[in-house]
């Protein structure tokens, strides 16, 4: 099964993601939260769609998600993320000084909570010696640890802002899976919490339930782009 390159129309968002990958959930979630429409491409991982020439001219990475907009392509989560709260200014900060905080949390999850997605990766997807996930699942514990730390002086959210911005959907989008590698999230109950809140705005949805197995046309809720 190919990939659908083609173009969608002039200024229309179209993400290229697939239903098991947590890098695709983010910039999902980001979209669905600011509930702006956009093209879903399916990229089939199993079948190695990831490594098709007409594939790797979107992403040269051979990985989901992407992005292509206004004759632009952005491939990494985080990058994307950025790039849609700039583009379409949902979600940014409120404050430049927050602005940067959501964008150093972005940089720390691909550091740290990565982790996590080591961790459900080598328990869901690929059997991996004991002694390889002895050595991830607690540097994963340790990231979903500090974030609990971090949420535990009272902030709502992570950049401390008043409403939620970037750093929020990249780092809970990469952990979600976190049960699927055996973490419960009731260990971290401030990170807890905090998930509780952003499954309590208008939009949210669990990655199985949000990202399609095929592509799709999202319509959104009629919430104007500022493109
Ligand atoms: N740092 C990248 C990671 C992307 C990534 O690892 N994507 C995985 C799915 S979650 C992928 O495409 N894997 C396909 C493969 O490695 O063959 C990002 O945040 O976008």
């Amino acid at each position: 099964m190919a990939v659908n390159t083609a173009d969608a129309g002039p200024g229309r968002l179209v993400l290229f993601g697939s239903f098991t990958s947590s890098s695709s959930y983010k910039p999902m979630l980001y979209l669905a939260l600011a509930g702006l429409p956009f093209s879903f491409r399916t990229v089939n991982l199993k079948n190695g769609v990831q490594r098709t020439p007409e594939y790797l001219a979107v992403n040269r990475y051979g990985q989901v998600p992407a992005l292509r907009h206004g004759g632009l392509t952005l491939v990494q989560s985080n990058v994307i993320l950025d790039y849609l709260a700039r583009a379409t200014g949902h979600f940014a900060g409120a404050t430049e000084g927050e602005r940067w905080t959501a964008r150093e949390w972005l940089s720390w999850e691909s550091d740290q909570i990565t982790n996590v997605a080591k961790v459900r990766h080598y328990s869901r997807f690929r059997a991996v010696d004991p002694a390889v996930m002895a050595y991830f699942r607690p540097l994963a514990e340790a990231a979903l640890g500090f974030v609990d730390s971090v949420l535990a002086d009272g902030r709502d959210w992570l950049a401390g802002g008043p409403g939620p911005t970037t750093a929020d959907i990249g780092c809970w989008g990469r952990m979600v899976f976190m049960a699927e590698g055996g973490i419960a999230i009731t260990t971290f109950p401030h990170l807890a919490r905090w998930a509780e809140r952003l499954r309590a705005l208008p939009g949210f949805a669990l990655p199985y339930d949000l990202i399609p197995k095929r592509d799709t046309e999202f319509a959104g809720r009629g919430v104007a782009p500022a493109l």
